[in-house]
């Protein structure tokens, strides 16, 4: 049952697919409490002692949200350690699941907001959970299970993710290995990296163009001394079974003969300031302007320029600094001169010192989030014109666009609805590469990210580093985006910022296997984080290799979960939440419907526990694993309980549920790509206990057409 309380006249995000009306009545009060005033809202609700809250998707900490601060709003911050609240998603869906009263004391809230959201979540008093926010106006759903529904954590995400709508889905390539690094220059760099691979024999699908390939860094551009023919490069690596991946930055570059500038400027498609004047940040480019993605209009412009890299052959995309990520801007330095001048000639003072050094910090400052605006349809906007925009702004938009449009915009400050930015660039690529690309599916995912996004593209959870916490973050995080919708995600696999250890990149290839997305991706300036650079490479081919035999598995458990809004990643609770023990189990996961995965996440280990919530039977894969005669692996049975599993660096384990099966493909040669991998013929792994026979639905398709309600065949296989 899914109820929507209003409050005020809420911005509509359209994160939504569903319209649902608004309750009359109050929230019932063993929900929580909502406290709306006249500037502000706020929501609280007396935890029970064994609650445990899920969800908030990309955000630090464990699955169990409990214990911890979160600040929804999109932040460009490459230093995720443990005291930080923001990440660059702003998914605000949380669970408050209550294990002694499943049924009549579980819920869930989704917040739907725009802008900055504080998650208090016992925190500040550990038995109390307060959600607030600035503006008044919020709509605020509660979701809550049937008295009949068996499982009462997989219904409330499944009809929280049917109010949200259909993730996305990518094509099957997508779900091959990528490799990516920010610093490969060009053509020759790119080819070295295939090259590597292929001597290495291990399969891969894509290799990422991070900034360097633009000219200056200009968005729809290629540097033709670095990438004297793209096309013809696309062209000729797809043929290797190769994709290339060019990233899109927010900022468009200021400079005069740009077409994309230009054309943004004469079109007032850029986000301006209250004078009227264009918004100028600086960025990778130099000083930029950025599209204003809330403006349908400008959205359909920007999403059409991905046609330039389309008609080259381009099958894919990322879309980074959207938060949007500002280096500075010339008024924020203008003012840093100001303060540090202040300065000048004085003796500093210990207190003044402080004050005197953060003076030259710049960086995505909040007083520049708030000096900008966009130009919304007024009929999305609610009640949020706010007074000091009104004069101004309005009246250039106005005077530049004609009064006919005076009342069908209404300009709205940037921190207001901070965190629709990123989501409405993914959205504005998303829905002009639908039109342009009329058969097939395109890769697409982004940086920052909000609910509703997940409909038009996936996530990268951005620039975590290779450290042991952040692989088993890694493991935390995904569950709790899936429950937001973002099914399509993964790590930089290796971990981004610092260098990489060969243990650490070994296991956590261990752990991305799973993942949809697997891509090992690195900063400039760290240890070259290719696999093929670490020695005994044929440990991290073992791992790799087996990925590819599994595709069958993992494509498939991906489309369940995107067409009948289930989690891909699931903790243990979400299938034995009467069991005490597996509810706190956090490095454990399911994998779609038949595996747990139990990756080993520390240091110098050589094994790990492993709580086995029922039977299963567990699956070891080694370099000695022969990959084209799959079925012969044995699966040892375990009875329920705890185990030590010794686990070699260079091996892994993981477990078939009960009476359940997995497909997969056998592997008759290394070098290889998800083009040469049929997801038709497989053949079956599983564990049987009671049944005779096991049976397992494989969701397949061709892996590139659109999906329609009959593209998706669903076939069952027996074992
Ligand atoms: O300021 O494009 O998160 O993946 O390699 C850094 C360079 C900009 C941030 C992304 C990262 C990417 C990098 N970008």
């Amino acid at each position: 049952m899914i109820n929507l309380f209003r409050f005020g006249k809420p911005f509509n995000t359209e994160s939504t697919v569903k319209v649902i009306p608004p309750c009359a009545e109050t929230m019932p009060s063993n929900f929580g409490a909502t406290i709306s005033t006249n500037i502000s809202f706020l929501y609280e609700y007396k935890l029970q002692k064994d609650n445990i809250i899920f969800g908030l998707g990309e955000n630090l900490h464990g699955i169990n949200k409990r214990g911890n601060k979160y600040v929804s709003y999109c932040s460009d911050d490459p230093n995720h350690t443990e005291n930080k609240e923001s990440l660059y998603g702003a998914h605000n869906f949380l669970i408050v699941y209550s294990p002694s009263e499943p049924v009549n004391n579980s819920f869930a809230l989704f917040f739907d907001y725009p802008g900055e959201i504080l998650f208090d979540v016992g925190f500040t008093e550990e038995n109390k959970l307060v959600v607030s926010t600035k503006r008044k106006s919020i709509d605020l759903y509660l979701i809550t299970a049937d008295k009949s529904d068996s499982n009462i954590l997989v219904s409330i995400t499944t009809q929280f993710r049917s109010l949200i709508g259909q993730s996305y889905v990518p094509p099957l390539w997508a779900f091959g290995f990528q490799q990516s690094r920010w610093g490969y220059q060009n053509e020759k760099d790119i080819t070295t990296v295939y090259e590597q691979y292929k001597k290495a024999g291990i399969p891969l699908d894509a290799i990422y163009l991070d900034i360097d390939y633009m000219k200056d860094f200009k968005d729809f551009t290629v540097d033709s001394e670095r990438f004297p023919d793209l096309e013809v490069f696309a062209k000729n690596m797809k043929d290797n079974g190769i994709h290339l991946v060019p990233i899109i930055d927010a900022g468009v570059k200021i400079e005069d003969g740009y077409d994309v500038y230009e054309e943004g400027v004469s079109k007032d498609f850029f986000c301006v300031k209250e004078d009227g004047s264009v918004f100028t940040a600086a960025v990778w480019p130099g000083i930029t302007h950025f599209p204003d993605f809330l403006n349908p209009a400008a959205r359909e412009w920007f999403g059409n320029l991905y046609e330039k890299l389309l008609s080259k052959g381009i099958d894919g995309f990322w879309n980074d600094m959207n938060e949007p990520a500002i280096f500075y801007t010339p008024d924020a330095v203008e003012n840093a001169f100001k303060k540090i001048k202040e300065y000048e000639g004085k003796n500093i003072g210990i207190h003044d010192f402080f004050n005197f050094r953060d003076t030259t910090n710049v960086c995505n400052l909040r007083s520049d989030y708030k000096s900008f605006y966009h130009k919304v349809p007024t009929e999305l906007a609610g009640d949020y014109c706010s007074e000091s925009n009104q004069s101004g702004v309005r009246a250039t938009v106005n005077e530049k666009s004609g009064d006919s449009l005076k009342n069908q915009y209404t300009m709205v400050c940037h921190d207001d609805i901070h965190n629709l930015y990123g989501y409405n660039m993914t959205r504005s690529a998303s829905e002009s590469i639908e039109k342009l690309e009329k058969e097939k599916r395109v890769l697409l995912f982004s940086r920052a990210s909000c609910i509703g996004m997940h409909r038009y593209g996936g996530i990268w959870t951005g620039d975590n580093q290779s450290w042991w916490s952040h692989l088993e973050l890694n493991i935390k995080m995904l569950p709790s985006v899936n429950m937001c919708g973002f099914i399509y995600s993964g790590a930089d696999t290796g971990g981004f910022g610092s260098n990489c250890s060969r243990e650490l990149l070994l296991r956590w290839c261990q752990f991305s296997i799973f993942a949809p997305l697997f891509r090992n991706h690195a900063a400039a300036g760290t240890r070259n984080q290719e696999l093929y650079n670490y020695e005994n490479v044929d440990d991290f081919k073992t791992a790799i290799m087996f990925r590819y035999a599994l595709l069958p598995y993992i494509y498939s458990e991906f489309l369940k979960a995107a067409l009948e809004n289930k989690l891909y990643f699931s903790p243990l609770s979400f299938e034995y939440s009467n069991d005490i023990r597996a509810l706190e189990v956090e490095d454990q996961l399911l994998v779609g419907d038949s595996i747990m995965c139990a990756p080993v996440y520390e240091q110098n280990a050589r094994g790990r526990y492993v709580y086995l919530p029922e039977d299963m039977g567990l699956v070891r894969i080694t370099p000695l694993t022969d990959f084209s005669s799959l079925e012969t692996l044995p699966v040892l049975p375990y009875k329920k309980g705890s185990y030590w599993i010794d686990i070699a660096q260079n091996e892994f384990v993981f477990f078939i549920r009960k009476d359940k099966a997995i497909p997969f493909c056998n592997l008759k040669k290394s070098n290889i790509a998800t083009k040469d991998i049929d997801i038709k013929k497989v053949s079956l792994l599983g564990f049987k206990v009671n049944e005779e026979r096991l049976l397992y639905t494989q969701y397949l398709d061709d892996g590139i057409s659109k999906i329609t309600e009959k593209s998706v065949e669903k076939r069952t296989l027996y074992l």
